[in-house]
C-alpha cells in the first residue's frame, strides 16, 4: 500500500476502505488526487468518516463537468474563482440583502478584560490558564479519557497516558527526539524514535509551550511515545452563506509604499462602482468588509521608519484610513489592530483606542474589536488574528513560511492556540487568562500580517490569509519577502474568489 497515500487521509481523520484506496491508487497522479477528494470531503455537508468507493466514484464523475482547482494559485485576471463554490446559491436579490438587518455579534473580545500588572504571579495563572483549557480539550479525545498525572508515570506499570506542557523539544545526536513535558503534578522526558516515521514527522511540527497528550511505554527513566494527540478539531458541517464577506489586511496607511490608487479602486468597487459585471455582482451582496490588523503603518514601529512614512502622524494616519473607510455604504466594517497599529504591542491587543482614531469611531457601520477575536457575521462565527505568531512558526517548523501561512493556519488549529510559542518575537501579556486559546471552533479563521494570499480550506473552516496594500518595503527586500498586493479575498456566497485591484 502507498502509505502517502493513507497518511494523508489519517491527517484529515477519514478512514477510507479497500475499494476506496484502489480507485484512489489507480490515478494518474494519486496524491494530488486524493487531495483533492480530502478537500472536496472536507466541504460536504455530511459528518463522513469512512470514505467508500462509491464516494470516490461520485466525486470523479463530479469533475468531469467541473474541474476542481484544488490550491491557491493566482493568475493574472481580475476575478479568479477558486472553484470552491459549495453553496447552492439560494441567490437573493441585492434589495433584498439590503432590508435584511446586520446580524452581527462580537462573541470573544479581549478588549474590555481587566489587565494584569505583569506580576510573576500572572504569569503562573496565564499558564495555569492555557494549560487548563487545552487540557480540557484533549480530555475529550478517545484516547485521553484514561490520561492520568504524571507524578503517578514512576509507579505505574500500565502504559503511559498523559497531557502535558512541552517545555522543550529538540534531536538527539542519534537523531531521535526528546522532549520534555510537564503538568500541575510533575513532569516526564519522552523519546520519538526515528523509526516510528509516521509519529517522528509528526513530532517535527511541535513546539515549546503547546498542550499535548502522549501514549507510550516505560523504558529506565524515559517514556518511548507510540502515540501523541493533538486537541485538534472535529470535521464541521459546513453552512449555507447567502452573502458575501469581504476580508483585508495590511493596509499600511501612512507609508510611503501604501498603494492609494489601488485601494481607492477597492473602496470604489465594494460600492459598486468599480469592476465589470462579474465583479459589481460580487460587490453587490458583500455585508461584511473584515480588516485583520495594520490598518496604518504606525509611528516609531521600527528604526528610520520616518523616512519611509508619507504620514508622520498617528492621529494623521487614522483620518486618513477614516476617509477612505468612511466612503463605503451600506456595509458593516469590522476592524481589528495589528502590530502596527495604535492598541498595546502584547497580544491579545485590545481594539484600536478611539483617542487615536476619532474619525474611524464615527463611521456609522464600524465595530472595533479586539486582536484576537472572535465574531459572527450573520451566523458565521469568523475568528480573527493578525498573525504576528507566524514569524514564530515559520522560524520553528520545518516546512512553515511566510509563504505558506495556510499551514501554519492549519498548525495553529490542530494545536487550538494562536501563539503556541511564549517568548521569541510574538509578545504575550501574562493575563489570568489566556485569551489566544482557540476555544470555539470558527467557520472562518482570517489572518494578515505576512502580506501574502493565502487560502485554505481546512476541516471544513476557511482559513484566509489576505496580503496586504503595500508593495514590498525595504526589510522585505532584504528578507525577500514578495508581498500580493491589493488582490483581496472574498467568500462569495461560500466560494473563495480573489478580486485584483492592481
Ligand atoms: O510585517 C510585514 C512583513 O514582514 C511580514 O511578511 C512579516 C515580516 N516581518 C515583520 N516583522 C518580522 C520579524 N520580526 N521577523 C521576521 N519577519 C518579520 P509587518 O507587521 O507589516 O511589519
Ligand atoms: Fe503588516
Ligand atoms: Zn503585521
Amino acid at each position: 500500500m502507498n502509505d502517502d497515500i493513507i497518511l494523508k487521509f489519517t491527517n484529515a481523520e477519514l478512514l477510507i476502505d479497500d475499494s476506496a484506496y484502489k480507485k484512489i491508487e489507480q490515478q494518474e497522479n494519486s496524491l494530488q488526487f486524493a487531495d483533492s477528494l480530502i478537500q472536496d470531503v472536507s466541504g460536504s455537508k455530511s459528518d463522513l468518516f469512512i470514505l467508500t468507493g462509491a464516494i470516490v466514484d461520485q466525486f470523479l464523475q463530479k469533475n468531469i463537468t467541473n474541474q476542481i482547482i484544488s490550491n491557491y494559485s493566482p493568475e493574472n485576471v481580475g476575478v479568479i474563482d477558486e472553484g470552491y463554490d459549495s453553496s447552492d446559491n439560494g441567490n437573493i436579490s441585492q434589495s433584498k440583502l439590503m432590508d435584511i438587518p446586520f446580524n452581527f455579534e462580537v462573541l470573544q473580545d479581549a478588549s474590555k478584560k481587566s489587565y494584569t500588572n505583569g506580576e510573576i504571579k500572572d504569569f503562573t495563572s496565564y499558564f495555569n490558564s492555557r494549560f487548563q483549557k487545552l487540557k480540557a480539550l484533549l480530555l475529550k479525545k478517545p484516547g485521553l479519557r484514561d490520561s492520568y498525572p504524571m507524578k503517578d508515570v514512576g509507579v505505574r506499570d500500565d502504559v503511559v497516558n498523559v497531557i502535558g506542557m512541552v517545555n522543550d523539544i529538540r534531536n538527539t545526536k542519534n537523531n531521535h527526539k526528546i522532549m520534555e513535558i510537564e503538568d500541575e503534578t510533575g513532569f516526564i522526558t519522552v523519546l520519538i524514535h526515528n523509526e516510528n516515521h509516521s509519529l517522528f514527522e509528526m513530532a517535527e511540527s511541535i513546539v515549546k509551550d503547546e498542550v499535548i497528550g502522549v501514549i507510550g511505554s516505560k523504558k529506565g527513566t524515559l517514556v518511548i511515545a507510540s502515540d501523541i494527540i493533538h486537541p485538534s478539531v472535529p470535521r464541521i458541517e459546513e453552512k449555507k452563506m447567502d452573502f458575501s464577506a469581504v476580508f483585508i489586511s495590511d493596509i499600511h496607511i501612512g507609508s510611503s509604499t501604501f498603494l492609494d490608487k489601488e485601494f481607492q479602486r477597492f473602496i470604489k468597487w465594494i460600492n459598486g462602482d468599480f469592476g465589470d459585471e462579474e465583479q459589481r455582482n460580487i460587490a453587490n451582496d458583500v455585508r461584511y468588509l473584515v480588516i485583520a490588523g495594520d490598518v496604518v503603518d504606525g509611528i516609531g514601529i521600527y528604526p528610520h521608519q520616518e523616512e519611509e512614512l508619507t504620514i508622520k502622524n498617528i492621529y494623521e494616519q487614522y483620518e486618513e484610513a477614516a476617509r477612505f473607510l468612511g466612503d463605503i455604504n451600506d456595509i458593516k466594517i469590522v476592524i481589528a489592530p495589528g502590530n502596527h497599529d495604535a492598541s498595546r504591542l502584547a497580544e491579545p491587543q485590545p481594539a484600536i483606542p478611539e483617542h487615536y482614531a476619532a474619525d474611524l469611531y464615527k463611521i456609522k457601520n464600524a465595530e472595533f474589536v479586539s486582536n484576537p477575536s472572535l465574531v459572527s457575521l450573520d451566523g458565521f462565527k469568523t475568528l480573527i488574528y493578525h498573525g504576528r505568531s507566524f514569524d514564530d512558526i515559520a522560524m520553528t517548523i520545518n516546512g512553515c513560511s511566510h509563504q505558506t501561512s495556510d499551514l501554519i493556519m492549519r498548525e495553529l488549529i490542530e494545536k487550538r492556540h494562536l501563539a503556541p510559542i511564549y517568548g521569541e518575537r510574538t509578545p504575550l501579556a501574562s493575563e489570568f487568562e489566556d485569551h489566544l486559546v482557540i476555544d470555539e471552533i470558527p467557520d472562518i479563521f482570517h489572518t494578515g500580517h505576512v502580506h501574502i494570499n493565502a487560502y485554505k480550506k481546512h476541516k471544513g473552516i476557511h482559513m484566509i490569509n489576505s496580503g496586504t496594500f503595500q508593495s514590498q518595503t525595504e526589510f522585505q527586500k532584504i528578507y525577500n519577502i514578495m508581498p500580493t498586493c491589493a488582490e483581496v479575498p472574498v467568500l462569495n456566497r461560500g466560494a473563495f474568489k480573489i478580486l485584483k485591484f492592481t
